[in-house]
């Protein structure tokens, strides 16, 4: 039987942008010797490198840019390198643009720390504070907008007014922009399986992991979980140890 697990990582396997912590780490090192995955998350390749040692922890494939970007870890040059299978390209259509810009001007929120407009080939990143914000910043904007939605309410706006154009909340501070269908649940047919778990935080409507979670639910041998971090993800796998 081939069980594929595939797990996002921000806030799945890691606290969002954070390292995973040593004690999640031991776990998983341990329970990824007995098991396949995959890992899927909206961050591009460098991002993912700075949160986590993960060609340390063999993965069978690694999706970034919520799943524009496959990635295989070569196993000949341990913890280095990974070479790229495919990529799907994206460019901002201009009017989306000037609106982000906009809507940057005019936000309420009163900070601004640059790298709002993060090109990342195959997807767009949309920061109000931007992305060169320090974790006590990220913190600060992130409560700020659950007071506020303002995300969300971006995303909306981007979801009715940008004809083809999906836009999703990953993280603490950012909306992921990318054409519609372009979303984590493109992955699935990728990947080989008898039966495959999929672990995620953001599986609400909205949320990038929703496209896959719902796939999952729609597809034989196929089903998901939510979880509110690494601790609830290990109890997830703990309690599906066979
Ligand atoms: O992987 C989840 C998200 O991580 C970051 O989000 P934020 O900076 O808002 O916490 C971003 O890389 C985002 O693209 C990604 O979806």
């Amino acid at each position: 039987m081939n069980k594929i697990f595939i797990f996002d990582v921000d806030g799945t396997l890691t606290p969002s942008r954070l390292k995973m912590t040593e004690e999640f780490k031991k776990f998983f090192s341990e329970w990824s010797k007995k098991n396949k995955f995959y890992l899927v998350t909206g961050s591009d390749l460098p991002k993912l490198q700075e949160q986590m040692d993960f060609m340390d922890i063999e993965s069978e494939g690694i999706f970034t840019c919520c799943g524009n970007q496959f990635w295989k870890p070569d196993p000949s040059i341990p913890n280095t390198s990974a070479e790229l299978i495919y990529e799907n390209k994206f460019e901002l259509p201009k009017h989306l643009e000037m609106f982000l810009n906009i809507v940057l001007n005019q936000s309420p929120y009163p900070h601004r720390y640059g790298n709002h407009i993060e090109d990342r080939g195959s997807m767009v990143n949309f920061s109000i504070v931007g992305r060169d914000c320090t974790q006590e910043q990220r913190e600060e904007f992130f409560e700020w907008d659950i007071e506020n939605n303002e995300r969300g309410r971006i995303a909306n706006i981007i979801k009715r007014k940008a004809r083809g154009i999906d836009a999703v909340i990953g993280g603490q501070i950012s909306i992921d922009i990318y054409p519609e269908g372009n979303d984590k649940s493109q992955v699935l047919k990728h990947i080989d399986y008898d039966e495959c778990i999929f672990i995620g935080d953001r599986t609400e409507q909205g949320g990038n992991d929703y496209p896959l979670a719902k796939l999952m639910e729609e597809t034989d041998n196929c089903s998901y979980y939510q979880t509110e971090g690494p601790e609830q993800t290990q109890q997830i796998l703990e309690s599906l140890i066979d």
